[in-house]
């Protein structure tokens, strides 16, 4: 299995064409999904741009949809939720389709929308992943971290090194790390998986969210590590559901 990183989605090479795509965004996007399905989401709709998810989202029944996006972390006026993982309770979410746009995690999916298998990655479900990966003998693994507005994000690069890290320990006769991006995220995790939570906390999208207010609870959410069983997998362009 061959590995490769990117930072962020304008690193994406145009030709890079992986069997599998792993989108990243630990705060709080993919989080959230992973939580919002897990709790009996039907489905988790993407969108980068908010006209497109109000034309899609209220040609939906309404007892059937959520509207959930943040700009800049706050939530979106006339939203239903913000995109914290402890909003999406199964009591608010089951049987329905979440509506999303969020700051940075929903354009990092757009980018990989067309690979054939697309696959969301968060702390809570690295090792669910990671499995699915060894199981379907995945061949080429493209990464891709969400950043902050193009650019690089600590806790996004800490999520793919454990995700390797989990891949070399099970099976590292197979595995092939392709890109330096990919190296330094693995070191970041060697250095900081005794504190995942610390790093968040660290890391410039951490600082910028805690300064909005208190979100201990997210951040303690978002750093918990192979708690969930769920695998957030596209089956339309735009569309996850659990598998
Ligand atoms: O950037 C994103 O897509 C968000 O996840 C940002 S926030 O953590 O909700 O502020």
């Amino acid at each position: 299995m061959k590995l490769s990183y990117f930072h962020v989605a304008d690193d994406v090479p145009e030709a890079c064409s992986p069997d599998v795509a792993l989108v990243i965004d630990v705060l709080r996007a993919t989080t959230t999904i992973a939580w919002a399905l897990h709790n009996g989401a039907d489905s988790v709709q993407t969108f980068t741009d908010l006209t497109s998810l109000k034309k899609e989202a209220f040609a939906w029944p309404d007892n059937k949809r959520i509207l959930l996006g943040e700009r800049g972390g706050k939530t979106i006026e006339g939203f239903d939720l913000g995109n914290s993982p402890l909003g999406v309770t199964s009591e608010i979410v089951r049987g329905k389709r979440l509506f999303m746009s969020t700051t940075n995690g929903t354009r990092a999916l757009n980018r990989l929308r067309n690979v054939e298998n697309l696959y969301t990655l968060s702390f809570p479900n690295r090792s669910a992943v990671g499995e699915r990966l060894l199981n379907d003998e995945s061949k080429n693994v493209c990464i891709l971290g969400s950043g902050w507005e193009g650019s690089y994000s600590l806790e996004d690069s800490l999520a793919a090194g454990a995700l390797a890290s989990f891949l070399v320990e099970n099976q590292s006769d197979s595995v092939e790390v392709i890109n330096d991006e990919l190296n330094a995220a693995i070191a970041l995790w060697q250095f900081w998986k005794d504190d995942i939570e610390r790093c968040l906390r660290v890391a410039t999208h951490g600082k910028r969210l805690g300064g909005l207010g208190n979100h201990d609870d997210d951040f303690a959410c978002c750093a918990e590590l192979d708690k969930l069983n769920i695998v957030p997998t596209q089956i339309e362009p735009g569309v996850l559901r659990a598998h």
